[in-house]
Formats: structure tokens, sequence, C-alpha cells
């Protein structure tokens, strides 16, 4: 984990003057995926895993931005930003400049160093991490008060329209929102949130199949319109509904003929998601953890086999999890493909877990897992100088 006065000085190397240390976080999911862009019900948690953004203001209308992680600076003028052609680790923060600036803000020129600590296509959103921070920081330069909801949303519309992937609102909302102890139950469509208390007696244990995760490899996008298909279809007998969040699974079942059996699985997964947030949230609320294990193996299955986006190492990684003592659930986060599993654990079985997990998990794929025992965090922040503490 960095501090803020390791950014500083690490700024300070490579600009010559003073700056201002930003951070947001990464997240992981612990159920509801694949519903964000359905204006369905996700429950994230913010994770310890941040990216660290140190920024001074410019005079002019440049920015030059460093990556810590990629060893490279590339710099941009505000009045030439535009979508690019190819993928570079720069669209991320540059998408975010140019989206403030469409919303009718001015942005101010600035020098920005970046530093991520969320693992690389873990799925584990880096990339909503980097987004938020860059975006508070360049709010923050330009004079501007920072509204969460508004940064979030000026988040995904980057990634949407300049990086070019349909992702939903979940993650860079959650990095905007997170709160120390809890997760977040966000109405994707109101963008109304509850939190929702994590007990202290159980452990977010995140494990890393090290398999890619990649969003951007067109299924994701694929998905998203299967299931904009679904609900132009369903529309046909059910005019009102907007998004797959306003059908029941009755209303799936009843117009079957309808849908190809693709797309049925697609929707089908997506409306019986939505309801098992629902009851993981009275799950969690009613201290009833012992429900929270079959809706997050449902949810699983849902996505390993109707939504099709598990990988071998996915399921075998929460084969092994679900086998271990002190394990309330284990299921697949995030996009899918690769990348992590999140698991419920009792605080003390914690360590064991660890260890059985990682050992059965090389011993059946070869391959050595990462495995993190996170809290669930605060959202972004503005860091004071001399302390990893948030200014505000
Ligand atoms: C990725 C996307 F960025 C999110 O918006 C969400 O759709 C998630 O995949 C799946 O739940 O993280």
């Amino acid at each position: 984990m960095k501090t803020a006065l390791q950014l500083l000085e690490s700024f300070r190397s490579r600009f010559g003057t003073s700056s201002t240390v930003y951070r947001a976080p990464g997240r992981v999911n612990l159920i509801g995926e694949h519903t964000d862009y359905n204006d369905g019900f996700v429950l994230p948690a913010a994770i310890g895993f941040c990216c660290w953004v140190a920024a001074a203001r410019r005079s002019d209308r440049k920015l030059v931005i460093h990556s810590e992680n990629f060893n490279e600076t590339v710099e941009a003028s505000l009045d030439s930003l535009a979508p690019p052609s190819k993928k570079h680790w720069a669209n991320y923060p540059l998408g975010v400049a140019w989206a403030l600036e469409k919303s009718g803000k001015r942005v101010s020129g600035a020098n920005l160093f970046i530093a991520g600590e969320v693992p690389l296509g873990a799925g584990l959103s880096s990339s909503a991490a980097v987004e938020v921070a860059v975006g508070f920081a360049l709010l923050n330069q330009s004079g501007y008060d920072v509204d969460r909801t508004e940064l979030a949303k000026l988040c995904q519309r980057a990634e949407n329209e300049f990086v070019g992937a349909r992702v939903g609102i979940m993650d860079q909302f959650v990095s905007c929102h997170g709160r120390a102890g809890h997760a977040l139950l966000l109405d994707c469509r109101s963008l109304e949130f509850e939190l929702v208390k994590i007990p202290a007696d159980v452990q977010l244990v995140i494990c890393n199949t090290m398999v890619k995760h990649e969003i951007d490899s067109g299924e994701y996008n694929a998905r998203r319109a299967e299931c904009e298909e679904g609900v132009r279809k369903l529309r046909s007998v059910l005019p009102g509904i907007r998004a797959l969040r306003d059908a029941t699974i009755a209303q799936l079942e009843e117009p079957r003929g309808l849908l190809d059996q693709k797309v049925y699985s697609r929707c089908r997964h997506v409306i019986t998601e939505n309801d098992r947030v629902t009851k993981a949230v009275e799950a969690f609320r009613h201290g009833d953890l012992q429900a929270l294990g079959p809706l997050m193996r449902d949810s699983h299955r849902s996505l390993r086999d109707d939504y099709q986006v598990s990988c071998r190492e996915l399921d075998l990684m929460t084969e092994i999890a679900v086998a271990q003592p002190g394990v309330i659930g284990a299921r697949m986060t995030g996009g899918g493909f690769g990348g992590c599993t999140v698991n419920l654990v009792e605080a003390p079985a914690a360590d064991e877990f660890k260890r059985q997990v990682s050992a059965q998990y090389f011993e059946k794929t070869g391959k050595r897992p990462e495995i993190y025992v996170s809290s669930a965090s605060e959202g972004a922040r503005q860091m004071e100088a001399d302390a990893v503490r948030p200014a505000i």
C-alpha cells in the first residue's frame, strides 16, 4: 500500500513541484453480476487496493500524464482530445478529461502522476479506479466541487464513449461512494443506494485465478447486446418494459418461443440475479449469513451456464473454496472470463482457507493464485500530504 508522501516524492522528482494527492479504490462485487447495464441491482464493496494520483495545475491547456505502472509519459492538449483508435493505458485518464469537457466543465491543464495498486486484468476494476482518481483530481484542480454520483457517471461515459467498453455504472459508482465496513446496494436505474453492513467477523477473501480478465474482448459488449435483444423481443408482449429489470421470471417464461435459446438464457440470468441480490441484502440485514451460501452458489452457476462468462479456473477456484471449513459463500466476481472469485469467510478460518485454496488450486492448475484478504473500504478521497488519512 502506498502513502500520500510517497506519491508527493515521486511527483516532485518527475515534475519538480509540489502536488496534491488523490486516491480511488477498486471493487469486489458480492452479488449482482451483469445486472447494472440492465437497470438492475448490485452489491459491491470498495476494496483496499487503490489507484493513486498526484496532480498539479499547469498554466496551459496540456495534460502531462506519467504512469508508474507502465513507466511511460503521455502528453495531450485538452483542446484536441478525441476517442482513440488503439488500446492504451492513457485512454482512461484522457477519456475522463474528455468526458468532463463534454459535460461543460472547463478543465485546467495539469501534470499527473498515476500509480495503480489494483491488480491489472483481475476483474477488480483497476480501470474504474484510474478513472475516478483522475476525475477527482481534475475536478479539484480545476476548482470544482466533486459530486460523487456525477463523477461516477462521467467516468462511465469516458469508458463507454472514449475507451469503447460499454460497461455499466457499478464499478465507478462504488469507487466514488464506497464506505468502510459496508457493501453498497445500488439501484442502477435510480442510482439510489443503501449501505449494507458486512459483519466484522466475516472476511472478504478475493482469489485471483491469474487468468487475465479481458473486458474489451468483445464478449462483454456481446452480452449486453443480447440483453437488449431480449428486451426488444419481450416488448412485443410486455410493452411497458424498458430493461430486463422490469421483467419477472414468469413474464420471461410465457413468451419463451419469441426468444432464441441463447437470448432466453441471458435474460434468465439477469432476472434471477436481481432477485438474488434482494435476497442477499435481506440475509445481511437479518444476520442470516447461512442464506448467503446458496445465493452465491446459484449466482455462480447462473453466470457459468446461462450467461456463459465463467471459465474452468473460476469454476475450479469456487469448487475448492466451498469445500473449506468456515466458508459462507463463494462465486466468481466481476465481468468474468478470468479474474477473481469473491469468498465470504468466517474470520478465524481465513488464514487456513487461504493456505488450502492456494495449495489445491496450484496442484490442479500449475498456477500460483494471489489471494487478498480485504476489508470493505472508503471511496475516492483527496489525501493529506503527511498521512494515509483522507483530507475530506
Ligand atoms: C464489469 C463492468 F465494468 C461492470 O459495469 C459490470 O457490468 C460487471 O463487469 C459485471 O457485473 O466490471
